[in-house]
């Protein structure tokens, strides 16, 4: 299942039949994350169909001073560059194809995903709005029906949808502070980028970092899912949807940095949320990639997710077009790392190679970033 898992298909349909009590619920199935979330969400009616586009914050003077607030809490790691071999030939997905060789520059990257504590820093000095807070709804997994649904109310503060009364103010509960922030589109992560004076990473500096200096190796821990017995990140164990042991410690989100770093001293590196790239997403893009830095596909070759290309899937299945009518075409950009609700019976995300994409504008329960800078640093590029 995996060579087809890890490909981004969209299924749009009304979830009137699916026992959620409400009528009229779009949702998407996205076949790489099939995924379980917390037990008592409800769907509600969803809210305006298509993402708004924002501006980033420019970089002002405080940009030092918050870097240092930020380096305080968000180490991070530097990386010497150098010559590595990227992708796989042995993978099912195609789109890891071929295995090639790639040499980066130095560059830094925050030693683990950008929490709520770091974003919740953003936010107050900045008053930004979240897509998910502007478009009122995100995506969560629902486990009753098996399917990802757009639930009305859930954003980076409020990321089961539990609570009715996150977002009277810009903070987050104390217990979610050292949790890795989610429900952040693409455009969100640049805009706290821009604003911390960093970027994001790119795809092949993700894979690099990840790889922690080994050889090929298949997980940024080793080449077994266990050591010694024990799970050395925080995905999930069992068979998806059905069943989730918790094996690792962890049904949900884990605290950054709960297991163990790779040997380059970066955390949660496989499992945990996905993590945005800077690149955009094409399955054909390792084929001609450059040698030196690639940064991903250009505009005019990199993917689409667009209401034509949803509408392609309406043989295959269920849905309701009306509900996006409004979408325009939106860029995919690369997701690395897998989730917690990663599974080796779905798309296996937390293997250094594995590559995910999402529509730059769309936020998920699982799927959140880091930052990277180059070494020495200059003005982002992205
Ligand atoms: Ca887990």
């Amino acid at each position: 299942m995996r060579d087809t898992a890890i490909k981004l298909v969209f299924w749009l349909a009304l979830l009137g039949t699916a026992g959620m009590g409400a009528a009229g619920i779009g949702w998407f199935q996205i076949s790489h994350l099939p995924k379980r979330t917390h037990p008592g969400t409800h769907s509600t009616e969803l809210g305006a169909a298509n993402p708004t586009f924002k501006a980033v914050p420019p970089i002002s003077g405080q940009t030092i001073t918050r870097r240092a607030m930020l380096d305080n809490i968000a180490p991070m790691v530097s990386l010497s560059g150098g010559t590595f071999r990227m992708g796989s030939d042995t993978a099912p997905e195609k789109d890891q194809r071929p295995m090639h060789q790639v040499r980066l520059a130095p560059f830094k990257m925050d030693a683990h995903p950008v929490t709520n504590q770091q974003f919740q820093m953003f936010v107050r000095e900045t008053n930004y709005e979240t897509t998910a807070e502007q478009q009122g709804w995100s995506f969560i997994f629902h486990h009753e029906s098996k399917a990802w649904v757009r639930m009305v109310g859930v954003h980076w503060r409020n990321p089961a949808g539990t609570n009715p009364h996150a977002g009277l103010d810009s903070g987050v509960m104390t217990a979610m502070l050292d949790l890795p922030v989610v429900h952040v589109s693409w455009e969100d992560a640049q805009a706290f980028c821009r604003w911390a004076g960093k970027r994001l990473p790119t795809e092949a500096e993700w894979e690099f970092a990840a790889k922690g200096g080994l050889l090929n190796v298949l997980y940024p821990w080793g080449n077994q899912r266990q050591t010694n017995g024990q799970y050395l990140a925080n995905f999930w164990q069992g068979r998806f949807p059905d069943e989730n042991t918790g094996a690792d410690g962890f049904l949900g989100i884990a605290p950054v940095g709960s297991f163990p770093a790779n040997p380059y001293g970066l955390f949660d590196m496989g499992g945990n949320v996905w993590e945005w790239c800077g690149d955009r997403y094409a399955a054909e893009y390792y084929r001609h990639s450059p040698l030196e830095n690639p940064q991903g596909p250009s505009a005019e070759n990199g993917e689409m997710a667009t209401v034509a290309r949803l509408m392609l899937q309406r043989e295959r299945g269920r849905y309701a077009s009306e509900t996006l009518s409004g979408l325009e075409p939106v860029p995919l950009r690369v997701i690395r790392g897998g989730s917690f609700l990663s599974a080796e019976n779905t798309d296996a995300g937390y293997r250094t190679t594995a590559r995910g994409s999402q529509p730059q504008s769309l936020s998920f329960q699982d799927v959140g970033f880091r930052c990277a800078e180059c070494n020495p640093p200059k003005e982002p590029a992205m």
